[in-house]
């Protein structure tokens, strides 16, 4: 080879050094932190899809087993949790919590990815969009495989969950949930199948999908959400006591006396059809109510519509609240939230309309 071409070889080959330098440098940076859940599950053959140990496997060998991740954005993993999601407490919330609001305040971060269980991933998704005061894309991602199984749904949704928190577009959305290719809004997706990949569904519809890394939105959330929120991570340290009692047929006041006696703040009733109470039981809410107890109906029919006050039950008279479209679950993280800040009825009132 002539000197002249040895010479653009080299000039061409250090021009290309430069700009993936270059390229590098301007690389989103995306944190992951893990909790456990399945997503890091291990089973002992590829036909287990539902049979094996939820929480096993370690962050580095979850970003390690999607090479393609650097292909979006420089990632690094933190080890927050290893457990299974269903041993969530409020505390657990808290850490996690406050964990994020740091990290979101660093300017070297772009992006934070969640890893975490499916049985209370909508828990965790709607606290953080209740408290997180950032506008910087939040995203949590769980499977409902392990990645020991075949089509292990987990690589793919992680792939995802990074490519939504690198994506500039994901800003301001609050916090968000991706599951088998789509993008929920952290406040109204639930888990509603309990064995298959297409397991969560938001009842107003996801906001968006991703396809081959790339976001495509077709709505924004409409309640108020992280930058927008009242509340504040770095302000709270324990979560007000909240417990959920089941209405159905031949229902009595024991629970909910129960619940009281065990210091709950207030108690969600996920009652049958539009939040309606037993007959047998509205006397015992009129007395727990009486004393200081916050009485907050929800419904146990899953999403789409939602608690209308004052139809079957006399709200205002009762100075119960209703807890709008949000499922009992969600109707527990909010109320757990807000009464750290008030003890009044019209006031957690106003915020289950708000948020
Ligand atoms: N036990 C479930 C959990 O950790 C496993 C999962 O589906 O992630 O939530």
């Amino acid at each position: 080879m002539k000197p002249v071409q040895l010479r653009s070889l080299f000039a061409a080959s250090a021009l290309f050094v430069a700009c993936s330098a270059a390229f590098a440098a301007d690389k989103p940076q995306v944190v992951i932190l893990a909790t456990g859940g399945t997503i890091a599950g291990a089973g002992t053959s590829v036909a287990n899809s539902a049979t094996y140990q939820a929480a096993k496997v370690p962050v580095d060998k979850l970003i390690a087993g999607v090479p393609e991740l650097k292909n979006l954005a420089d990632v690094r993993g933190d080890q927050v949790f290893q457990i299974a999601s269903e041993s969530f407490t409020n505390e657990h919330l808290i850490t996690l919590g406050k964990r994020v609001a740091a990290l979101a305040r660093q300017p070297d971060v772009d992006g934070i990815v969640i890893t975490h269980g499916t049985d209370t991933l909508e828990e965790t998704a709607f606290f953080l969009n209740l408290v997180l005061k950032t506008d910087k894309p939040v995203v949590i991602v769980g499977s409902m495989r392990p990645g020991t199984a075949m089509s292990a749904d987990g690589m793919l949704n992680l792939y995802n969950a990074v490519a939504v928190a690198s994506s500039k577009d994901s800003a301001g959305k609050g916090v968000l949930v991706t599951m088998n290719d789509e993008i929920h809004t952290g406040r109204d997706v639930a888990k509603t199948v309990n064995i298959k990949t297409e397991a969560f569904k938001s009842p107003w519809g996801p906001l968006g999908m991703i396809v081959e890394g790339k976001t495509y939105w077709f709505r924004a959330p409409a309640k108020r959400h992280t930058s927008g929120t009242e509340f504040d991570i770095d302000k709270l340290d324990k979560l007000a006591p909240v417990d959920i009692a089941y209405g159905y047929g031949n229902a009595t006041p024991t629970a909910y006396r129960a619940f009281a006696q065990g210091g709950a703040k207030a108690i969600i009733h996920a009652g049958t059809g539009n939040g309606s109470v037993s007959g047998a039981v509205v006397p015992a809410l009129q007395e727990l109510r009486g004393k200081g107890v916050q009485i907050i109906r929800s419904s146990r029919v899953v999403g789409g519509g939602f608690v209308l006050r004052n139809a079957e039950q006399p709200d205002d008279k009762y100075d119960w609240v209703v807890a709008h479209d949000l499922n009992p679950q969600k109707a527990r993280i909010l109320a757990s939230v807000a009464l750290t800040r008030t003890t009044e009825a019209k006031e957690l009132q106003r915020m289950f309309m708000e948020y």
